[in-house]
């Protein structure tokens, strides 16, 4: 073997090792959820019982005024299909998919959070201003990826609702 023939070989095995290095979380192993510890989530169950079933969904108001949000992605959509957030405040975003792989971006701002199947993803956010915001999936997630759109309202902070303990917020509620 010479050694431009050797280059290619291990040159090609680091290509074909780099595409399982990249896609790690597409692996289903139970020594990822081991690693993943208590951020692992059943995406098959989403809808039967946990954090994620519908009645939870949207925005929770904390006691010290911050909320959290929670969502879930689909092919191709977001639930809730509108988030209604408060202006100013921190937001406690909380999202885990029920599919496959996609990222939840709202246009007009940096925010860009990565949302995997079977383990729940975390962000910190915070909009200054009231605004309306596009929110869009921004990883190809299938056909309907470009149709995979949905909204987020900031509202000033006094026109926020008040909820009721259990009770959660998206912009049906304003
Ligand atoms: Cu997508």
């Amino acid at each position: 073997m010479n050694w431009r023939k050797l280059r290619i070989f291990i040159l090609t095995v680091l290509a074909l090792a780099l595409i399982p290095a990249t896609r790690y979380y597409q692996i289903d192993v139970p020594l990822l959820h081991f690693l993943k510890g208590s951020r692992a989530i059943d995406p098959l169950t989403l809808h039967l019982a946990g954090e994620f079933v519908e009645n939870n969904l949207g925005t929770e108001q904390g006691a010290d005024g911050s909320v959290t949000v929670r969502m879930i992605a689909q092919q191709y959509l977001f639930v809730p299909h509108c988030i209604l957030v408060p202006a100013g405040v921190p937001v406690h975003l909380r999202i885990t998919s029920a599919d496959a792989v996609h990222s939840l971006a709202f246009n007009g701002t940096d925010y860009n959070v990565k949302v995997l199947p079977g383990t729940i993803s975390e962000a910190q956010l915070r909009f200054s201003n009231p605004g309306d915001f596009k929110t869009v999936c921004r990883e190809f997630c299938g056909a309907g990826h470009y149709a995979m759109r949905s909204e987020l309202k900031v509202v000033p902070r006094e026109q926020f609702p008040v909820l009721r303990a259990g009770e959660r917020g998206n912009c049906a509620a304003q």
